[in-house]
């Protein structure tokens, strides 16, 4: 029997984010981004990811009257700024084939309306670029993940803004241009859908900007210039870089009915069907009718410009990249459920499923499920460019042992190639989580760590941040070598 592999060309490799990986948030002329006002709550419920990402307009002129690093977590990073050389050797060693990671949109334009770019931004990314070609690594690069500049947010109020659209494609341009001869996979927005969940870190839209006004329909119209944005941006890259290819980005909220009564069933397919319209809009370049008979019903009027039905229509995207951590259940009525905790949204939890230490159930066919779901309404190769469990690592004597995180990559990757395999599903990539230790999103804790890099910093951001393998270091380098043939 011959050893079970992925295909030739899989560009196995781990994703990052500028805003939670960098630090230097005030070097070589960066400006401030939204994610750079968000604060770690030390007192507040981890699980409850709406308390922890719930953030008024005062908090933003609070956190912009301080230098903080300790509470404003995202401006120090893992301080990648200074370690990349390091970092990048890092991964090669691990025989990364793809890089993920994003490019700070206040790096290029520090306060976002400039007319000309921050030449030591792009001299920056320059630098991360050519350390990449060093090990043979591809780059997938994600042009907005969570990281307007906050002045775009308090002037113009963020995405709400069509002069915001303006403003992004100045950026994308640039970068286009800059990087051509460097990147070829772009992504456009990181996990387009959760402005309805997070709408300043996604978007730059504080509700107290917007008074008297319908905040959901705000949000929508956001959301309607990003479409915009997005499909402007496939036409740009195509231009300026023939090669290119452009991805979504969805998060995969996976969503299973409680019980098999009818009305658990009907209440799942509804919150998938509201998830999906995001990614539909990008791949069919038009909105669903699912998404127009909610504004109908809800009074939702959004604002287009003559040509924008067109441009979408024209640009849709060349796949479909998600992020897929855990899964969740649905049920008409939640009385006496408990709830569970995932990324970015919440449900009920599964009897059958475990849950990581932050309540996220553990759940590899929720892959492999998403995966066929995907690959049969789109038709389009898809890329996992965010898996991974967030746990407390120890450091002891320069050694982690994360047998857990192995255990959860190993029964993820099976999943996939089950996908690939038995149900006919095409996969370009799979890029982990924060292969190196970065803040989170969430919670804005380094102590939630996803890497197979340890960074030695704390919460309070002590430590020496020097750079030690977990065991998942070894183990990973010996999937990627063997293509897969060592999962099993
Ligand atoms: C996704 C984001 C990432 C990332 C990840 C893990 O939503 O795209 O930026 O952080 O989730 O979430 P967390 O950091 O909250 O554990």
């Amino acid at each position: 029997m011959t050893a079970r592999t992925f295909p030739q060309d899989f560009l196995w490799g781990g994703a990052t984010a500028a805003n939670q990986l960098e630090g230097g948030y005030r070097e070589d002329g960066k400006g401030i981004s939204v994610e750079d006002c968000m604060r770690q709550h030390f007192d507040q419920d981890l699980r409850d990811y709406n308390l922890q990402n719930h953030v008024t307009l005062e908090d933003v002129k609070r956190a912009l009257e301080t230098e903080d690093m300790v509470n404003y977590p995202k401006r120090r990073g893992v301080d990648f700024y200074h370690h990349y050389k390091e970092d990048i050797a890092l991964l090669g060693g691990m025989g990364f084939k793809c890089f993920r990671m994003s490019i700070a949109w206040t790096r290029i334009f520090p306060i976002g309306d400039e007319e000309e770019p921050n030449e030591a931004g792009l001299e920056f990314y320059d630098r991360v670029f050519d350390e990449c070609r060093k090990y043979g690594i591809e780059p997938l690069v994600t042009m907005s993940h969570y990281e307007m500049p906050v002045h775009l947010a308090l002037k113009y109020g963020g995405w709400h803004s069509r002069k915001t659209v303006d403003f992004f494609l100045r950026f994308v341009r640039t970068i286009c241009e800059r990087y051509k001869d460097k990147v070829k996979y772009w992504l456009t927005f990181n996990e387009i859908d959760s402005m309805i969940r997070h709408p300043f870190t996604s978007a730059g839209l504080l509700e107290d900007c917007f008074p008297g006004q319908n905040f959901e329909e705000v949000v929508f119209q956001a959301m309607h210039h990003q479409f915009v944005a997005s499909a402007a941006a496939v036409k740009i890259c195509h231009e300026q870089i023939p090669d290119s290819k452009v991805g979504c980005m969805l998060t995969k909220l996976t969503y299973y009915p409680y019980s098999c009564r009818p009305e658990d069933v009907k209440k799942a397919q509804d919150i998938m069907r509201s998830t999906y319209c995001y990614s539909d809009a990008q791949v069919f370049g038009e909105y669903p009718r699912f998404l127009l008979n909610y504004f109908r019903k809800n009074g939702i009027h959004i604002q287009k410009e003559p040509g924008d039905d067109e441009l979408m229509r024209k640009y849709p995207v060349d796949f479909v990249s998600f992020s897929y951590y855990n899964s969740y259940c649905a049920a008409e009525n939640g009385e006496g459920l408990t709830r569970s905790a995932g990324n970015t949204a919440v449900g009920f939890k599964n009897p059958y499923l475990e849950e990581s230490q932050w309540g996220w159930q553990i759940d590899p066919m929720g892959l492999r499920i998403s995966l066929v779901d995907l690959y049969d309404r789109y038709r389009k190769p898809l890329f996992i460019v965010e898996n991974g469990l967030g746990a407390k690592d120890l450091l002891e004597n320069g050694a982690v042992n994360d047998d857990y995180r192995i255990a959860y990559m190993q029964a993820h990757l099976k999943a996939v190639l089950d996908a690939i395999d038995l149900d006919g599903v095409d996969v370009m990539g799979y890029t982990c989580w924060g292969c190196i230790d970065l803040i989170s999103e969430s919670t804005r804790q380094i102590s939630k760590r996803y890497g197979l890099i340890y960074v030695d910093c704390d919460d309070y951001g002590r430590g020496s941040y020097d750079r030690y393998k977990k065991r998942s270091y070894d183990w990973y380098r010996q999937v990627i070598e063997s293509n897969g043939a060592s999962l099993f």
